[in-house]
């Protein structure tokens, strides 16, 4: 294998992780992966604190050993001159509004669901009321958006709908059946194509 190629340290149950995956497939960038398990702390050994300090995945170390964390900064960087992010200044203003949403509304809510139900195996009793409520609203908020729209900005596909679409197609592992929101469903189906990707098992 290449010294050249960028090395990816990432769980792949996660969404987060996913994106950079996504993202270095679509555009054919290499890569070797390093699995590394949240659930077995091994975000948490000092070798892995020496190359993210923040103990999070994903985190990427470019071929010039210069390493790289949040999920949708090294998305940034890979797609850096492609289409996935749009010329136009507007649109790509708009890209980055959603970028950030995602990462302060919807990640916090859809994904942390997901965690404490399939990783954590915590009765819906035993969960923060708060994250159904929020999750309905962000979906809600998404189907309203996506009504006579293929993707979130352009018309075309960009990072924001790889950023949203990571954990809104386990949204169902989250406790949110996307039968409720079919606009969002119907654009999961339509990202996941465009990217290549499976639909997750059980969905
Ligand atoms: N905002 C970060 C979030 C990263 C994150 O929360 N990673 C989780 C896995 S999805 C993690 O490594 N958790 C382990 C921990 O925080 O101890 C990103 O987008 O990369």
């Amino acid at each position: 294998m290449s010294d050249r190629m960028m090395t990816v340290w990432g769980d792949s149950r996660s969404g987060n992780c996913l994106k950079v995956k996504f993202v270095a497939d679509f555009l054919g960038i290499p890569y070797r992966w390093v699995e590394t398990s949240v659930l077995k702390a091994e975000t948490r050994t000092s070798d892995f604190l020496a190359i993210n300090p923040a103990g999070q995945v994903p985190v990427v170390v470019l071929p010039d050993g210069q390493p790289l964390a949040q999920s949708n900064a090294i998305m940034l960087f890979l797609a850096e001159g492609s289409d996935l992010i749009p010329g136009d200044r507007v649109d790509r203003a708009l890209m980055f509004q959603w970028l950030f949403w995602e990462q302060y509304s919807h990640e916090p809510v859809i994904a942390v669901r997901r965690f404490q139900k399939v990783f954590l195996g915590k009765p819906d009793a035993d969960i923060d009321p708060l994250l159904l409520s929020r999750g309905e609203r962000v979906l809600g908020l998404m189907d309203a958006h996506l009504a006579g729209r293929s993707y979130f900005v352009g018309d075309r596909l960009s990072l924001a709908d790889v950023a949203l679409v990571a954990y809104t197609r386990f949204a169902g592992e989250a406790g949110f059946d996307l039968v409720r929101w079919p606009h969002v469903a119907g654009w999961v189906g339509r990202v996941e194509a465009a990217l290549g990707l499976m639909p997750p098992e059980g969905r």
